[in-house]
């Protein structure tokens, strides 16, 4: 166990006994005794300069972006080892410039904004015969289309926004109202029907919004049913599973979790709730709470966590918590429920510190590590972000501190940023997400740099990061 772990475990502890909950279980007393000499060592590196972390934060962000320039201009994405580009359908969508475009708005980076503008407004076409995932191309096109054009007022992206819109439109169209996987841009064709409550449920914000700007409310219509359609078929104790068909509305999958094919399901009742005043979403959000913390909240040594459960009898399946459920601490904030969400974060640091970086996926029964990787991901420096904006506990600053020098420390290359193979080891892929520029450096950009760089009462995030602005009536409302 590294030092960072022993000193994050006696913290958690400390806060832990003030809480009365136990000792962690499989830890001697003295690793984890409250008032232990030992601060984290986030903390102890001393006061965190927040503008000087921002500007650090935006010349790694541009030292990342020249490299796709360099090497993949044009293209979805960068492969940041082989410095070679990579279309996710073999055509390009610009999937990188759209989903990295808001985060250059608001760092002030504008002359790569209007580049990447221009790109964009002369080459993307998304009459394509490509049958493209109708939840990715949403949260990450049409959310990126959206904000940049609230930012912007450029007629352009909205135009994109709209023709995107239509053209995945025919995903709905299933005995269900659930979507469709995949719809061709071209022809409209749908495939896919094993989906998941992630892919059904995370499409009201963009759809909504679109909706909004354009005047028609199909977007809206649509999108709601399926969200409805999603929270109607939850079990009798209140869960959702893990998988569904469109065409029966039988569930394929009935482990019951708040990560990765379930996730942003959850993050979008409260949003839609926030971002609308849509008292449906709040009502959906309440009695999905109720049945997340009988069943999947979990006490393992002191420390919150959120495992798995079978979405008919509650009994758990599994211990894992996940670099994509670090988004959790985030909707609980957001939800009202900021002590919860302070625990659950600690937790999701003493992940991040077992080896200096997040695993993609943890038995915190057993403190092992169960799917290696780190890829990029931004959700635990989201929860960091938004901890920070409701608490201004500058621990918060310093959690985000360490969680950036390792990040340039292992993931950094010469053309940008590599995902690691393996956490433990090390090793990096040849893989650079588009959300690395959508969501990681924005997120890290925001924890650091002045509240005046976004408002954040004034916009809610899609599950991409891309802020979207919040209708007068529905930010009056505070939380749902
Ligand atoms: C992003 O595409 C979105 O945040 C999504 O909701 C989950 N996973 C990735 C980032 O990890």
């Amino acid at each position: 166990m590294t030092t960072r772990v022993r000193a994050a475990l006696a913290v958690a502890a400390a806060s832990a006994a003030l809480l009365t909950i136990a000792v962690p279980s499989g830890l001697s007393a003295s690793q984890a005794a409250p008032g232990t000499t030992a601060p984290p060592a986030a903390e102890a590196a001393g006061p965190v300069d927040a503008p000087q972390m921002a500007a650090r934060v935006k010349a790694e962000f541009l030292h990342a972006w020249h490299g796709y320039e360099r090497d993949a201009w044009g293209h979805d994405e960068l492969r940041p080892l082989s410095r070679t580009p990579y279309d996710w359908y073999g055509h390009s969508l610009d999937m990188t410039p759209v989903d990295a475009l808001d985060t250059m708005e608001i760092m002030g980076l504008h002359d790569e904004a209007d580049r990447t503008r221009r790109l964009i407004d002369t080459s993307l076409s998304f009459d394509q015969d490509v049958s493209v995932k109708t939840f990715e191309i949403t949260i990450r096109m049409l959310g990126g289309l959206l904000s940049s054009y609230e930012l912007t007022h450029d007629p352009r992206l909205l135009a994109l926004a709209e023709d995107l819109g239509t053209r995945l439109l025919p995903a709905f169209d299933s005995p269900t109202g659930l979507p469709w996987e995949f719809v061709n841009l071209h022809t409209g064709k749908v495939s896919g029907p094993n989906t998941n409550p992630a892919e059904t449920g995370t499409l009201i914000l963009e759809f909504g919004t679109l909706s909004r700007l354009t005047g028609k409310p199909i977007f809206m219509e649509k999108a709601k049913r399926a969200l409805v359609e999603t929270w109607r078929r939850r079990s009798a104790i209140g869960l959702v599973g893990d998988g569904i068909d469109v065409e029966t509305g039988k569930w394929t999958g009935t482990d019951s979790h708040v990560s990765g094919g379930i996730d942003s399901y959850y993050e979008y009742l409260v949003k839609c709730g926030l971002l609308f005043g849509d008292r449906d979403c709040t009502d959906m959000w309440e009695t999905s709470f109720a049945a997340i913390q009988k069943y999947l909240a979990d006490d393992e040594g002191g420390h919150l966590w959120y495992g798995h459960a079978d979405m008919n009898t509650g009994k758990r399946t599994a211990t894992r918590w996940s670099a994509l459920a670090a988004y959790f601490p985030a909707v609980l904030a957001l939800a009202g429920h900021v002590d919860l969400a302070a625990r659950l974060q600690d937790s999701s640091f003493l992940m991040w510190n077992l080896y200096g970086i997040e695993p993609e996926v943890l038995d915190y029964k057993t403190m092992t590590v169960k799917a290696p990787g780190y890829h990029l991901r931004p959700e635990i420096v989201e929860s960091t972000y938004y901890l920070y904006h409701f608490t201004h506990d500058p621990k918060y600053l310093a959690m985000g501190r360490t969680m950036f020098d390792d990040f340039v420390q292992y993931c950094r290359t010469g053309d940008g940023y590599a995902s690691l193979k393996s956490v433990i080891t090390k090793q990096q892929a040849d893989e650079m997400p588009t959300f690395l520029f959508a969501e990681t450096f924005k997120y890290y950009y925001l924890l650091f740099a002045p509240p005046s760089a976004l408002d954040f009462d004034r916009v809610v995030f899609n599950t991409e990061a891309h802020p979207l602005e919040r209708q007068p009536a529905a930010a009056a409302d505070g939380h749902p």
